[in-house]
């Protein structure tokens, strides 16, 4: 799958409205890869940012009384601070209206250009704004609505500069064969698949009656079609983002996008085709998440029943918010999120299971031992093999890219560290001197279990679990996935008390 270095992207986000859990959502998991992929030792580059040309940007300009730049300068910052808030680990935030983004989207659709794959044309089509795209009529909902944002769509009639996408078919076919899946998870690669082989028309590229956009090198007085220009962000980031390097000799092509369904298309039909004609090579793969639903319904801007992410954040802080999505979302399938479901999980999951087990540990350890984990590991095989093998099937299901699924592996070692807890009852044990080396086992077993905890979660939850680390006497502490393993941790190590990783909150009503 990676050859040592690892390129992913989120989508770059419409500044048109405000963040919402949605975009948290994607940013997140984003992250948990990048995060966890820098565990495992690739040199990774993790790239988020914003969408901001178009008549969708333009019109919620206008309406909110601001010149597009404006409105996309506020908006941006937005999304920039939602990152920042998320402890999202990107290494560059790109904004479309970058001069060095533009620059590069001239050069590339120049190249398109000559591929002559390029025509002019005329085209009239319903158009959805909010989409940013056409739609046949008999792909319309009744009343003529858009499918996915059930609002009215208009008629649009233009003379544009065209892609032949039809051209590509046999090569997106071929694409959608190979040996590692181009999309997962595998019913997004046969929807896009069935895309292609229902037959594909021919995407204009250009829009003549807005000026918001990258003008068409050989013909200015029309711009880019905002989706091409983003596409290939994803391209001219690398170009940029870090001066004087060349970031698309070590990471192009990309080795994952991550996205929701709603832009399957574009990035399983659209990219790879452009990047063809272009010359270019095409990503590795794409992973198509689910939706966070609110009740039963898609949250989203269009619809206006969206969760801000920020009150949770400054309630809880960012770790519980993170692990909530990851073990609830269900990383490829829709999810609903619940202000009750997320308590739930953070009072029984988070502060009782995790939380309270690290404490008795620590506290045992203090009580019994001095706060000195024993040296001698002794012989607890049984539950040194269970680790391993927690943190093999971990790493497997992160491979494939089934997060929640990998969550669920630590969750199942947390929950065998409780019942270590009860079954060994340490305060039973340090009542006799004869068993000494049992108790001696028992501290040092849950404590070593604790440490490969965290270091699994360290993706998840980086902040604390790394107060973990350092409540376990492992301040600083490796998170490299190869010393996850039994033994290469906390013999000796002096633990040291926290406060509870996860306070109780008080309700305050
Ligand atoms: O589509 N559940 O931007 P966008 C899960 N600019 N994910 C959600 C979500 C939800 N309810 N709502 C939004 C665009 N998302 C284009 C992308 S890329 C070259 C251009 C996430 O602001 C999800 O990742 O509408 C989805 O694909 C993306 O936000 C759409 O963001």
């Amino acid at each position: 799958m990676s050859d040592g270095r690892f390129y992913l992207t989120t989508p770059i986000y419409y500044v048109n409205a405000d963040p919402h859990i949605g975009h948290a959502y994607t940013t997140i998991m984003s992250d948990v890869i990048a995060r966890h992929r820098r565990q495992r030792g690739d040199d990774v580059f993790f790239l988020t940012g914003t969408d901001e040309h178009g008549s969708k940007v333009a019109e919620s300009a206008a309406a909110a009384g601001r010149s597009p730049r404006e409105h996309a300068d506020l908006l941006s910052e937005r999304f920039r601070a939602l990152g920042t808030e998320l402890e999202a680990s990107n290494d560059f935030f790109i904004r479309t209206s970058d001069a060095e983004h533009e620059q590069v989207v001239a050069q590339v659709l120049s190249r398109l250009h000559e591929s002559g794959d390029v025509y002019k044309g005329s085209y009239g089509g319903w158009y959805c704004t909010a989409c940013e795209a056409f739609y046949r009529e008999e792909e319309l909902l009744e009343g003529r609505m858009c499918p996915i944002h059930r609002t009215p769509v208009e008629w649009l009639e233009e003379e544009n500069w065209f892609f032949r996408l039809s051209a590509y078919r046999d090569r997106l076919l071929a694409l959608y064969a190979s040996e590692a899946p181009f999309v997962l998870p595998e019913t997004r690669l046969n929807e896009a698949r069935r895309m292609v082989e229902e037959g594909l028309e021919d995407l204009s590229i250009s829009r003549a009656q807005i000026d918001w956009g990258v003008p068409v090198p050989w013909d200015p007085d029309q711009v880019v079609y905002v989706w091409v220009d983003a596409l290939f962000n994803y391209y001219t980031a690398l170009t940029y983002a870090r001066p004087g390097e060349d970031l698309v000799e070590r990471f192009w092509p990309a080795d994952l996008h991550v996205m929701a369904k709603d832009i399957l298309k574009f990035h399983a039909v659209i990219w790879p085709a452009l990047l063809m004609a272009a010359g270019m090579a095409v990503p590795r793969q794409l992973f198509v998440h689910g939706y966070v639903l609110k009740g039963g319904e898609k949250m989203s801007k269009t619809a206006g029943n969206v969760i801000d992410p920020f009150p949770f954040i400054e309630r809880y802080g960012i770790d519980p918010l993170r692990y909530y999505l990851m073990r609830e979302v269900s990383f490829g399938e829709d999810g609903v999120f619940s202000a009750e479901g997320f308590e739930a999980r953070y009072t029984g999951e988070l502060a009782n299971e995790l939380g309270n087990l690290l404490n008795r540990t620590v506290s045992m350890i203090g009580r019994y031992r001095d706060g000195r984990v024993p040296s001698d590991p002794g012989d607890d095989d049984e539950l040194a093999s269970e680790v391993a093998t927690a943190v093999s099937a971990f790493c497997r299901e992160m491979d494939q890219l089934a997060l929640t699924r990998a969550a669920d592996v630590v969750w199942g070692l947390v929950r065998r560290l409780n019942r270590l807890v009860e079954e060994r009852a340490p305060w039973t044990l340090a009542k006799d001197p004869d068993r000494a080396r049992e108790l001696d086992q028992a501290l040092y077993s849950l404590a070593e279990g604790l440490r490969a905890v965290a270091v699994m979660l360290s993706s998840i939850m980086p902040g604390s679990m790394a107060r973990a680390l350092e409540a376990l006497g492992q301040p600083g502490g490796a998170i490299e996935m190869d010393v996850a393993g039994w033994g290469n941790g906390v013999a000796d190590a002096v633990v040291a008390p926290t406060g509870p990783l996860f306070p109780r909150i008080e309700d305050e009503e």
